[in-house]
C-alpha cells in the first residue's frame, strides 16, 4: 500500500483528533484561557448585594449557554451516527473514474447519518416513518455525498412540491399534533389529492417504516445517477446499500409501545453493536442501465417515484462498508454534519429527475441558516481530507487564516493560483449531456402512471406482509378524522389493490371502492423481507431465571447461545448475582421494572425458585407479550411452568430439558426471527 493511501485511510480519524478536546483532569479556564477560581457564585457587591457586570466570567458561561442551540433540521432532526471505511471489492473503472471506487486495497473514511424523517430532535426512534441513510465518503478527490432512504422510491416527483408534503406530515399547524406520525388528517389529505405518492405510501404502510435496527436496513440513493468513466462514457445508475445482516422489522404494537420503554431504541442499538465490535456491515450495490436503453423500461428511469426491479436489473455488488467507530459527541459530529446529494467527485454525475435537480438547491439553502454562515464545510466533520483551495472569504465562523493579498480569479500577483486543474488533472467537469427543450412547467407523459409500481409491491409481500399493510393503514386513517379523505384514500388505493383497499375500508367503516381494481400482476420478489437473510448473531434474549436455576445447563446453554454471536441478557427478580444450584452465578442485568419484553428478540425462561410469587406473574406476561409480537420463546426446567398452555404447543416456541438439542433448537427458531403463521391461524 503506497503511502499516500495510509494517508487517505487515517486522515480523517487523525484529523478529527486535532479537534478533540478531553477535559478531564484539566484546570478550569475561560474560553479565553484565563483560570477560573470559582465557579459556585457569581461577583457580588457583598455577600446579599448585587451582581456585579464586571463578572466576565459568569457573563461569558451564561452568554455561551444562552445560543447553545441552533435550529434543527427541517426534516431528518432525529438523528444518529458513526464512523467506519469503505472498500470497493473490485475496480469499477469500466464504468467510474471516481478514485474511491478504483482499487481495493483503498479503504475510504466515511461517516453514516441514519435518521426519521418526520418527527423532530427528542422524538421517538421507532415510529412508522422513513429512514434516512446519508453516507459522506471522505476520498482523497473530495467528498462524496450518497444522501439516501432506507426505501427506494419518493413521495413526489417534482421538488416543488416539498414544502407541501412536508407541511402534510408534520404535526399540524393549529394545535402542534401528532408528533413523528403521518397518522392524521393532513397527511393523508396530500395523499390523496398527490396520487403519485401511492408508491411510496405503500413502502411507508409496510414493514419497511419500522424497522428493528439501523444495521438491518437497506439503503437507497433513490435517484437515477450517472457513472462516468475516464473515456467521458456514462451510464446511469441506481445505488443500493445491502445490510450484511439483512433487512429486519419490528411489529406495529411493539414499536409503538418501544417508543415510550426505550425512546433511544435505534440509537442505543447501534452505539453497542460498535462498542461490542459487531460492527454494522453494508454492501454496496449498484444498478446499471446504458444511456442507449434508456427508453427500453415500461416506466420512466428518471421518475424518482419508480424502482428499478432487481429481477430486471440486477444489482452489482461493488463494495463493503464497516462502521466502526462511535461519536465522541453528538453535537460536533451527528448535528453538524452537512450532507449535499451534490457533494460527488468526478466520475459520479446527476440525471435530469427533477426532484434530485431541486435537491441540489435545497442542501446548501438549509445548512446557512442551521448552521449559521458560509463556513460550515470548515467544521471537523465536514472537512474533507485532501487539501482545498479558493478565492472564498469571510463570513461568520471563519477558521482558515488565508495568507497573502489575492482572492480573486485571474491575477498575476500570484500566477493566477488557485488554478483550475484540467480533466487529466482531476477538474471536474460535468457529463455534456445534450438538452434542448421548451421552457415549460408540466409534468412528462412518461411520469403519469402512479398505480403499476405500488401494485407490483403489493403483489411482491407475503401474506403476513400484506396483512400487516392493511392493519397499518386502519390505524393511519382509524386515526383521521375527516370521512371525505378516509374515502379518498380507499377509492385511491382500490387502483393498487381491491383486497387491499377493502380489507382497510372495512376496518375504518368506509364505503367499500367502486373501481375494477389493479390489472397489475407483476411481481418483484426480492421487495419482500421475507426473502431477505436471517442471521442469529447480535440478537438480544432476555434470559429470565431465579435462585437455584439449572447451573450446568443453563450455563451450557448460554455458551451455545454466545458461540453464535446471540447476546443473552438476565432478569432476575432483583439486579446482582442470581445464584445456581451447583452455586454458579450469573449477574441480572435487568428487573422486570428496568427492561420490558419489547426491547428483546426473543426469551429464554430458564427457570428457578423466586422468593417472590409477583415473579412469577411478571414472567408470563413478559412471555406472553413476546408471543403476541410472534418471537421466538425457549423453556426449560422450572420456566415450564411460567408459561400458558396455548403458548407451549405453538410454532417457534421450544421446550427442552436436553441442553445440545434444546439450544441448537432454540438458536433454529432465533435464527427465523419471527412465527408469523402464530398470526395467521
Ligand atoms: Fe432531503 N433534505 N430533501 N431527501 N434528506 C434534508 O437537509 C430535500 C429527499 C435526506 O442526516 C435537509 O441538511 C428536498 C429524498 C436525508 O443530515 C433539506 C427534497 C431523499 C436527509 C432536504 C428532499 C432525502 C435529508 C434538511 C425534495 C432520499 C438527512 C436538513 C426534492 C434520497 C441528512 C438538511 C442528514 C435532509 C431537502 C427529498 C434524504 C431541507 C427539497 C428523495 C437522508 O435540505
Amino acid at each position: 500500500m503506497s503511502n499516500d493511501r495510509k494517508v487517505n485511510e487515517n486522515s480523517k480519524n487523525e484529523q478529527l483528533e486535532t479537534f478533540r478536546v478531553d477535559d478531564e483532569g484539566k484546570k478550569l479556564t475561560t474560553n479565553q484561557g484565563v483560570k477560573v477560581s470559582e465557579d459556585e457564585f457569581s461577583l457580588k457587591a457583598g455577600e446579599r448585594g448585587p451582581t456585579l457586570m464586571e463578572d466576565f466570567h459568569f457573563r461569558e458561561k451564561m452568554t455561551h449557554f444562552d445560543h447553545e442551540r441552533i435550529p434543527e433540521r427541517i426534516v431528518h432532526a432525529r438523528g444518529f451516527a458513526a464512523h467506519g471505511e469503505f472498500q470497493v471489492y473490485e475496480s469499477m473503472k469500466e464504468f467510474t473514474k471516481a478514485k474511491f471506487l478504483q482499487d481495493p486495497s483503498v479503504k475510504t473514511p466515511v461517516f453514516v447519518r441514519f435518521s426519521t424523517v418526520a418527527g423532530s430532535r427528542g422524538s421517538a426512534e421507532t415510529v412508522r416513518d422513513a429512514r434516512g441513510f446519508a453516507t459522506k465518503f471522505y476520498t482523497e478527490e473530495g467528498n462524496y455525498d450518497l444522501v439516501g432512504n432506507n426505501i427506494p422510491v419518493f413521495f413526489i416527483q417534482d421538488a416543488v412540491k416539498f414544502p407541501d408534503l412536508i407541511h402534510a406530515v408534520k404535526p399540524e399547524p393549529h394545535n402542534e399534533i401528532p408528533q413523528a406520525a403521518s397518522a392524521h388528517d393532513t397527511f393523508w389529505d396530500f395523499v390523496a389529492n398527490n396520487q403519485e405518492s401511492a408508491h411510496m405510501v405503500m413502502w411507508t404502510m409496510s414493514d419497511r417504516a419500522i424497522p428493528r435496527s439501523f444495521r438491518m436496513m437497506e439503503g437507497f440513493g433513490v435517484h437515477t445517477f450517472r457513472l462516468v468513466n475516464d473515456e467521458g462514457k456514462a451510464h446511469f445508475v441506481k445505488f443500493h446499500w445491502k445490510p450484511v445482516l439483512g433487512s429486519h422489522s419490528l411489529v406495529w404494537d411493539e414499536a409503538q409501545k418501544i417508543s415510550g420503554k426505550d425512546p433511544d431504541f435505534h440509537r442505543r442499538d447501534l452505539s453497542e453493536a460498535i462498542d461490542n465490535g459487531d460492527y454494522p456491515e453494508y454492501e454496496l450495490g449498484v444498478q446499471i442501465i446504458k444511456e442507449e436503453d434508456e427508453f427500453n423500461f415500461d416506466f420512466d428511469i428518471l421518475d424518482p417515484t419508480k424502482l428499478w426491479p432487481e429481477e430486471d436489473v440486477p444489482v452489482k455488488i461493488i463494495g463493503k462498508m464497516t462502521l466502526n467507530r462511535n461519536v465522541d459527541n453528538v453535537f460536533a459530529e451527528t448535528e453538524q454534519v452537512a450532507f449535499h446529494p451534490g457533494s460527488v467527485v468526478p466520475g459520479i454525475d446527476f440525471s435530469n429527475d427533477p426532484l434530485l435537480q431541486g435537491r441540489l438547491f435545497s442542501y446548501t439553502d438549509t445548512q446557512l441558516i442551521r448552521l449559521g454562515g458560509p463556513n460550515f464545510h470548515e467544521l471537523p466533520i465536514n472537512r474533507p481530507v485532501c487539501p482545498f483551495h479558493n478565492n472564498q472569504r469571510d463570513g461568520y465562523g471563519r477558521q482558515t487564516i488565508n495568507k497573502g493579498q489575492v482572492s480573486y480569479h485571474r491575477n498575476s500577483l500570484a500566477a493566477n493560483t488557485p488554478s483550475p486543474a484540467s480533466e487529466e488533472e482531476g477538474g471536474y467537469v460535468h457529463y455534456q449531456e445534450k438538452v434542448e427543450g421548451r421552457k415549460v412547467r408540466a409534468r412528462s407523459k412518461s411520469f403519469e402512471d402512479h398505480f403499476s409500481q405500488a401494485a407490483m409491491f403489493w403483489n411482491s409481500m407475503s401474506d403476513a406482509e400484506k396483512q400487516h399493510i392493511i392493519d397499518a393503514f386502519s390505524f393511519e386513517l382509524g386515526k383521521v378524522k375527516s370521512k371525505s379523505v378516509q374515502q379518498q384514500v380507499v377509492d385511491m388505493f382500490a387502483n393498487v389493490s381491491l383486497e387491499l383497499a377493502t380489507g382497510f375500508a372495512e376496518a375504518i367503516g368506509a364505503n367499500p371502492p367502486s373501481s375494477e381494481g389493479s390489472q397489475v400482476t407483476k411481481s418483484s420478489p426480492a421487495l419482500s423481507m421475507e426473502n431477505t437473510k436471517k442471521k442469529p448473531a447480535t440478537r438480544k434474549v432476555s434470559v429470565i431465571i431465579a435462585n437455584d436455576f439449572n447451573g450446568p445447563e443453563v450455563s451450557s446453554i448460554l455458551d451455545s447461545l454466545k458461540a453464535e454471536g446471540i447476546q443473552p441478557e438476565i432478569i432476575s427478580e432483583k439486579l446482582g448475582i442470581v445464584k445456581g444450584s451447583d452455586n454458579s452465578e450469573l449477574e441480572a442485568a435487568h428487573t422486570f421494572l428496568t427492561a420490558d419484553s419489547v426491547l428483546f428478540d426473543a426469551i429464554y425462561a430458564a427457570g428457578g425458585i423466586a422468593k417472590n410469587k409477583a415473579f412469577y406473574q411478571d414472567a408470563s406476561s413478559f412471555i406472553n407479550e413476546a408471543f403476541l409480537h410472534f418471537k421466538p420463546i425457549g423453556v426449560t426446567h422450572e420456566g415450564k411452568t411460567w408459561i400458558k398452555k396455548e403458548v407451549e404447543n405453538s410454532k417457534g416456541v421450544v421446550v427442552g430439558e436436553n441442553s445440545s438439542g434444546f439450544a441448537e433448537e432454540f438458536i433454529e427458531a432465533i435464527t427465523a426471527h419471527r412465527f408469523w403463521d402464530r398470526q395467521i391461524v
